[in-house]
């Protein structure tokens, strides 16, 4: 794997060095800086690919150019964002940036309802609640007919728990609902958000399929031309939340975009960490079906819980499986003779970075660790070290005194 580190931009206070010295040997970026819809200038991505190389560091992969919400809901504006779109995709070719992420979830990008859950270890984790998210949406958004999204004893329990916190509570949970984690170009009131979610009447699952093949069948065949892979980043979580259709949650899912369009700058991200939190996603067997489709990939494990909640584990332990995940990466580069540029995606807030002001899941320690605990079980496999067997995970292969 072609090891990397997402970096913010300049403004992050996670430098180009200390990633270089965590030892990746790229960066997975994008100009944050410029509105979504906007075109990527050749300048722009010149300089900002200039100021990585002089950290000695590649510019590896975008995360992501985003997709506007007029884009996934075919409104006013389609024609003249997909030119846009297009143009940009040609100008980061032009610089020799060859894969571009993106994702097509309505109106929020990733979601969470607990940045700081602690762990055993005291070190913190990200986590999701559906039922906090359902007091925030019975409760404070209060949206027509979400009562009928959950369960009535989810319902119930909202209540109970909403009616339990205090004011503080409520404004820490809205906004670490709506108010944007890094990378998502939005950021809501409880009132812009009700606006951005009735965008969707009328767009159900079908619907938003049917955008994300005309945004597919619009763009791919400039990135054919200019040589770039788009990679799309799976649903986080993958289900519908807020009654807003998700459409890249399962391997049918996927393979469906490629059957309608079978461009080779149709891609995958495969999130390992997003599709992992549905018990009935066989991720390695994902990286073997789908393999020739993947561009990037982003490793990191969950623990589901009871109630669609879920946290993030430290890399090698939760459900993923990872050693079955990275024997499967192993052998999917070994046949086609490539090495696919990975991050390790998300990692614990701990030791030193318990007390400064982190990027939630994007601290600096946490996710050297990371790293450092995938780059040793891909050389343990690929020297033979490590079993390639698909039925150990990676605590069972070792223990660790
Ligand atoms: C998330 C997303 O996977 C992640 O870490 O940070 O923001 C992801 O980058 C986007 O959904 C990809 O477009
Ligand atoms: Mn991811």
């Amino acid at each position: 794997m072609t090891e990397t580190m997402r970096w913010f931009g300049p403004t992050d206070p996670v430098s180009l060095r200390d990633i270089r010295q965590a030892g990746a040997s790229g960066v997975v970026t994008a100009l944050h800086e410029v509105a979504n819809g906007d075109v990527w200038t050749k300048t722009a991505i010149q300089s900002r690919k200039a100021q990585i190389e002089a950290a000695s560091l590649d510019w590896t992969v975008v995360e992501s150019l985003p997709v506007h919400e007029d884009i996934k809901t075919r409104g006013a504006d389609w024609d003249r964002l997909i030119h846009n779109y297009r143009e940009s995709i040609a100008n980061l070719a032009a610089s020799g940036v060859r894969t571009v992420t993106y994702n097509f979830m309505p109106v929020l990008d990733w979601t969470r309802t607990d940045l700081a859950w602690p762990m055993p270890d005291g070190a913190l984790a990200l986590r999701f609640e559906l039922e906090a998210v359902a007091v925030f949406d019975l409760h404070i958004l209060k949206r027509d007919g979400a009562a009928r999204d959950y369960s009535s004893e989810m319902v119930d329990g909202a209540a109970r728990r909403f009616a339990a916190m205090n004011d503080d509570d409520r404004h820490a949970l809205e906004r670490t609902v709506i108010a944007g984690l890094p990378g998502s170009e939005e950021s809501f009131t409880v009132d812009q958000f009700r606006r951005a979610v009735s965008h969707y009447d009328g767009v159900d699952a079908d619907a938003l399929r049917a955008n994300h093949i005309a945004f597919l069948e619009a763009v791919c065949p400039v990135a054919d031309e200019v040589g770039v892979q788009l990679v799309v980043h799976p649903d986080d979580p993958p289900f519908p939340i807020f009654g807003l259709p998700r459409v890249v949650s399962t391997e049918a899912d996927v393979r469906n975009l490629f059957d309608r369009v079978p461009n080779r700058s149709n891609g995958l991200c495969f999130c390992a960490g997003s599709f992992g939190v549905r018990a009935d996603n066989d991720l390695p067997g994902m990286i073997d079906r789908l393999g020739d489709r993947i561009g990037f990939l982003h490793l990191r494990s969950v623990q589901r819980e009871e109630n669609g909640a879920f946290h993030e584990a430290d890399h090698l332990e939760g459900d993923a499986g990872m050693a079955s995940i990275v024997s499967a990466i192993h052998a999917l580069q070994q046949r086609e003779g490539r090495s696919i540029p990975m991050r390790p995606d998300h990692g614990h807030q701990m030791l030193d970075d318990l007390t400064k002001t982190t990027l939630p899941g994007y601290s600096l320690l946490g996710r050297m660790r990371g790293l450092a605990e995938l780059r040793g079980l891909e050389r343990g496999i690929a020297h033979g070290v490590v079993s390639a067997s698909r039925t150990a995970d990676a605590s069972s292969l070792m223990s660790v005194g």
